[in-house]
């Protein structure tokens, strides 16, 4: 019986996935054409940006953040002069990169005060501090999506434009009240929903290796801000690579949580239907020894669920590689300095702790973007269904009509972005019927990698098929974010690491995946390829033009 239905599924399976390929063919060669044209007029209208960012003169600038925070402890430097350093770097390369969005550098250097002036009175010696306050005097920024008090949470819709956060998101308070300083809020993509940070309320951010190129997103305000060296820590959130995409696009580290560990509230757009088993809050750092201490103070009493303070012994660890998704009709291939740098860092975990990194090919993977897609449309336990795009465009309580928003657009009357458009004209015409053959996938997909893994296995994979593309080509080849957005639904901690530079200068990277509650072996192996492959470099020094 089984075997009689089994031959009957398949022929029809088989002529479904000729049609799947077919129309995703049609499609990338329809969205090929487009692109051609659109960088036929851009390259007429857009001039070449040639400038590069001024040289980190301060080297206060180059210590990472805990470090910073003993040294500020210990009166060797004052936090005055730590976030005076900051702000003289942003006040410097923003108007080049617009990262920051809105910032509070007269808030920030009272606060500095208070604390240097704490610090004087402190009689109960360094340790007290460091227990109660790990941050104390240290500068942090936010991404623009964030509560924090006093500064904007419009997400870049117009319609929010001038809302003002009266209290803090519960992560940024924990940063806080842990002593950090926040030095204001950084771009995001209209309602954190595309790679690109760009929207109608604060314009386009760039990348500081190279400002032609995007910033990635959602997250790429931080990213950019980080990267240029004009923060040293930040905070941002991830639902299909919005952490991980800009950390890798602009050469830093960056760790998106097993969900449940950081509060996600007080962002917007909220998570809906089966989302927040998906969206991570989590840290973005130039440096990986602070990837750990951000995450435990981010966590709050949720830390003590994750084996933070357990010795990992990398020597004794599984590891695993695979280096691409086998070839999705959708997804470009993965970009060959890519693939080299990933075997790369096989070699060197090989030759440096004597392991055994074996390679995977899991064909559940080229079905990525269809498992994310199907997942993040499906209704919650009560079979209520996620907040669509469209609503979430309006901001009302009512709905955006995609096609208007896109002909209005044409005439340059609509307060949206094309991306977020798009996004609502793909959502219309996306079929609501969720595909058993796409759930089967993710399933098995899921139960593969988790066993794979189990509480001692690490799993490296691309952090995107691309280098940093240049300004607005995403909008032609929208789904390579699948690379990223297939660990939100399998729920798994990953870390981006940056692994070097690529020959045009730009930064290469790889994720390192763990099971579920494992995220400190995600850590410890970032810390491991940051010590091996030099970790963030500086944009336009000598030290970036130097590729591994
Ligand atoms: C944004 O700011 C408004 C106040 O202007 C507030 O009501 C809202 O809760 C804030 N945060 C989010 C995530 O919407
Ligand atoms: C990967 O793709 C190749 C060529 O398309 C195919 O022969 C191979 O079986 C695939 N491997 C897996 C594990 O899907
Ligand atoms: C996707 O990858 C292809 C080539 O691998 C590249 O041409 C394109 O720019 C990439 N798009 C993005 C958004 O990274
Ligand atoms: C390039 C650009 O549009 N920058 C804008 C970023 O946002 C700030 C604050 O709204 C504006 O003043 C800038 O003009």
């Amino acid at each position: 019986m089984l075997g009689m239905r089994k031959s009957l599924l398949c022929p029809y399976r088989m002529a479904l996935n000729r049609l799947e390929r077919l129309l995703a063919w049609a499609l990338r060669g329809f969205m090929g054409m487009l692109f051609t044209i659109f960088k036929m007029i851009a390259a007429v209208r857009e001039p070449e940006r040639s400038a590069r960012l001024p040289p980190i003169t301060n080297p206060l600038l180059k210590v990472p953040a805990m470090r910073l925070a003993r040294m500020i402890r210990r009166r060797e430097v004052t936090s005055v002069e730590v976030v005076q350093a900051y702000i003289d770097r942003i006040q410097e390369v923003n108007p080049l990169i617009n990262a920051m969005v809105k910032d509070r550098f007269s808030a920030a250097l009272q606060e500095a005060v208070q604390v240097d002036k704490l610090i004087e009175e402190e009689t109960g010696g360094e340790d007290v501090l460091e227990d109660r306050l790990p941050l104390l005097g240290v500068p942090i920024t936010v991404k623009e999506s964030f509560c924090l008090q006093g500064m904007p949470n419009s997400t870049g819709l117009i319609s929010r434009k001038g809302l003002i956060s009266t209290n803090d998101a519960p992560s940024v308070a924990l940063l806080k009240r842990a002593g950090g300083i926040p030095l204001g809020v950084t771009n995001c993509s209209e309602l954190c929903m595309w790679l690109e940070s760009h929207n109608n309320i604060y314009g386009i951010t760039c990348n500081p290796y190279d400002f032609g190129r995007i910033a990635g997103g959602s997250s790429g305000g931080e990213g950019s801000i980080l990267g240029a060296g004009a923060s040293v820590i930040g905070v941002g959130s991830d639902i299909g690579g919005s952490i991980r995409m800009p950390c890798f696009f602009n050469g830093i580290f960056g760790h998106k949580p097993t969900p449940g560990i950081v509060s996600n509230e007080g962002q917007h757009p909220p998570p809906s239907g089966q989302q927040p088993g998906f969206i991570s809050t989590g840290p973005m750092c130039r440096y990986a020894e602070d990837l750990l201490p951000m995450l435990k103070i981010m966590a709050g009493p949720n830390a003590e669920r994750l084996p933070l303070s357990s010795e990992v012994d990398l020597k004794r660890l599984k590891f695993f590689s695979i280096p691409h998704d086998n070839g999705s009709a959708l997804v470009s291939p993965v970009d060959s300095q890519l693939l080299q740098a990933q075997r790369r860092v096989v070699e060197k975990l090989e030759a440096d702790l004597g392991v055994e990194v074996q390679e995977l090919r899991l064909p559940q993977l080229k079905h990525s973007f269809q498992i994310w897609g199907m997942m993040m449309s499906s209704p919650d336990k009560d079979g209520k269904p996620p907040t669509t795009f469209a609503e979430l465009m309006a901001d009302n309580g009512n709905k955006v009509w995609p096609l208007w928003e896109l002909f209005k657009w044409v005439f340059r009357c609509s307060s949206h972005t094309l991306a977020a458009i798009g996004l609502a004209v793909a959502e219309m015409l996306q079929s609501n019927k969720p595909s058993p053959f796409i759930l089967q996938q993710k399933e098995s997909l899921q139960k593969e990698i988790e066993e794979l893994l189990g509480t001692n296995g690490v799993l490296l994979y691309p952090s995107h098929p691309h280098l940093a593309p240049k300004h607005h080509h995403p909008l032609f080849t929208p789904f390579n974010f699948s690379y990223t957005a297939i660990f939100n639904i399998l729920g798994l901690p990953v870390s981006q690491c940056p692994v070097g530079l690529s020959f045009e200068g730009l930064p290469l990277g790889v994720q390192v995946v763990a099971g579920k509650m494992q995220d400190h072996l995600c850590l410890a192996t970032a810390q491991f390829l940051e010590k091996a492959f030099g970790g963030w470099r500086e944009p336009g020094s000598s030290e970036a033009s130097k590729t591994t």
